[in-house]
């Protein structure tokens, strides 16, 4: 066994903390591409999603989750914050991601969630909307007499400040063991996956603050010819009055959102991408556990 071997270091670090933190940008600039899908409205991610960076010494298995909900609770929810209480079971170390600001009711809930015998790292992330940065001292302060953080790393995920020093403080908590995953791996998720997420990620940045929390999508056909993929999906809204705001006047804000999915698509199979999307009503499907299931949740 080599040095390096002998060293390795190898674990899954849960992202958590409550809707719109920036927690899903926050990996996709540790893994240096667009994985996870973000957006400035809160609750855009629904899934977890594993991103696996590996560097010489360390293997990182992060988890994105939801931002963990409070407000309307109805079947989809529930299975959100399921998600989000199952991965803290499952992990090494939880990364407990706040904005800079004082400690609120939502962050509470997250907080009371924390597992105690696990280390947790607080990272202030949005570093970058502090002018002054003596500020973050006082908030920081609330939260540590709140729970016993192993570390306090403020962090900007958008400007990739301190991103490095966060992997450092990481890596002294997770287990020694060799790596899980190939170097070359990135995720857990196949790309039919991915496909529905950056279609839901357009819907979410393109439609008003209503539509984007009654749609899912739905991979019909994903088809692989050479570098060619050819994939058909379905957006589901919850009403019949929601179609037109999604298909937009003469067709035009659907297509501005399958072209910009599209466009992500290549990027991240590194391949042509071939795509058709229609719209389906499936009325009360964000509380109809069969339909739920059906789509994945
Ligand atoms: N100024 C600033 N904005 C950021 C930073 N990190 C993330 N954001 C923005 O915050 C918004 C939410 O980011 P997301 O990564 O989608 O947040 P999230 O925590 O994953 O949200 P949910 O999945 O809804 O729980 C987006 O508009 C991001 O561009 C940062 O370091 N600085
Ligand atoms: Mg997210």
């Amino acid at each position: 066994m080599s040095n390096a071997e002998k060293n390795f270091r190898c674990g899954t670090v849960a992202i958590v903390g409550r809707p719109n933190v920036g927690k899903s940008t926050l990996l996709n600039h540790i893994l240096g591409l667009k994985l996870s899908i973000t957006s400035r409205k809160a609750q855009t991610t629904r899934h977890r999603l594993l991103g696996i960076h590996t560097t010489e010494d360390t293997q990182y298995l992060f988890v994105d989750t939801p931002g963990f909900q409070q407000k309307h609770i109805n079947a989809l929810n529930k299975s959100l914050n399921k998600t989000v209480t199952q991965v803290l079971t499952e992990v090494d170390v939880v990364l407990f991601v706040i904005e800079p600001m004082h400690l609120g009711d939502a962050d509470r809930k997250v907080l009371a969630l924390l597992p105690r015998d696990k280390p947790a790292l607080l990272v202030v992330n949005k570093l970058d909307l502090m002018g002054d940065k003596g500020n973050v001292l006082p908030l920081i302060q609330d939260f540590d007499l709140e729970f016993p953080f192993a570390e306090i790393v403020p962090v900007s995920a958008r400007k990739n400040l301190n991103i490095e020093e966060l992997l450092k403080a990481i890596r002294s908590y997770l287990p020694e063991q060799p790596a899980i995953y190939a170097e070359d791996e990135l995720t857990d998720r196949n790309e039919r996956f991915l496909a529905a997420e950056l279609l839901r990620e357009k819907a979410f940045r393109f439609l008003g603050d209503e539509v984007p929390y009654s749609i899912a999508v739905e991979i019909e056909k994903f088809e692989v010819e050479g570098k060619l993929r050819r994939i058909h999906a379905a957006f589901i809204v919850d009403k019949d009055s929601q179609k037109p705001m999604l298909i937009g006047k003469g067709g035009e804000k659907l297509k501005q959102i399958s072209t910009e999915a599209r466009q992500d698509m290549e990027k991240l199979f590194g391949g042509k991408v071939w795509l058709e999307v229609w719209v389906k009503v499936k009325g009360g499907w964000a509380d109809d556990e069969r339909a739920l299931k059906s789509l994945g949740y």
